[in-house]
């Protein structure tokens, strides 16, 4: 158990999947948000969840975000080809990033500068990010031999939200009826939860800052579950394993 000062919202595009062999990232994004203030929010969105107003609803529920947030986002040379389907879904290719750099360690110490004037304890979350994001993360670093700040820790909303629901906690308001409320999603994509749990998909999807934003929005609709599991369940990030050497 550790008391969470900042949350990280993290999210990578990158060439591929793991499958792909060997993934290498194309964008990164950061957004940072105080723990506690995304009890606020949660808040908010159920509020907002409330007056339910159908015209502007998608608009409004992308517009409640906590006042103080600080952001990171890179563009980032992948040295590796994107395939079209790829680029069909993240709208990045290999000449809309010739001009951009590659992952050295000039990008690695950013990330560190970025992290280090947070407020700590910090933690990562990404969705999927035990199996993809940090792993990658780890592998880009290394092959930039640079290290990540020693105390950063990571969760994983991806398997915190299955755990959430798989333990029937009282979640909040949704818009559906009272029996789909407590039942858990058919799957747990970053798009899925996103509306089971706020009543629509996010309008952007697939780029590093939208997803982190999204992410942000569907773990505040969990509230204090979320966030009590995220401190019960973080681990360092110096104890993954790179996704390729
Ligand atoms: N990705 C992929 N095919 C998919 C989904 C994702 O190759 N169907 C790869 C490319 C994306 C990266 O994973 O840049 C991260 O996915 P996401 O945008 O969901 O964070
Ligand atoms: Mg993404």
């Amino acid at each position: 158990m550790i008391n969470i000062k900042t949350l990280v919202y993290f999210d990578l595009e990158a060439t591929g999947l793991k499958s792909s062999g060997r993934p290498r990232i194309s964008e990164i994004a950061f957004v940072a948000v105080n723990f506690e203030d995304i009890g606020e929010l949660h808040l908010q969105i159920q509020n907002q969840i409330r007056n339910k107003n159908n015209q502007d609803f998608l608009f409004q529920i992308e517009s409640l975000l906590p006042r103080v947030l600080n952001k990171l986002t890179l563009c980032v040379y992948p040295m590796a080809t994107i395939m079209p389907e790829v680029t069909d879904i993240t709208g990045l290719d290999n000449y809309n990033l010739t001009s951009q750099t590659r992952f050295d360690a000039n990008t690695g110490d950013l990330l560190n500068t970025f992290l280090a004037r947070l407020p700590n304890p910090v933690c990562l979350v990404a969705h999927n990010g035990n199996a993809y994001d940090f792993p990658l993360l780890k592998a880009e670093m290394k092959k930039a031999s640079i290290h990540l700040g020693s105390e950063i820790v990571c969760a994983d909303s991806y398997i915190g939200m299955k755990a959430l629901f798989q333990n029937s906690i009282e979640l909040i308001e949704t818009v559906d009826t009272d029996n789909k409320r407590r039942q858990p999603p058919q799957s747990f994509s970053l798009e899925n939860v996103h509306k089971h749990l706020l009543g629509c998909k996010p309008s952007r999807s697939h780029g590093a800052e939208a997803d982190c934003l999204a992410l942000l929005r569907t773990t505040a609709a969990l509230g204090k579950e979320w966030l009590d599991w995220g401190e019960n369940n973080s681990k360092l990030f110096s104890e993954y394993k790179a996704i390729w050497v």
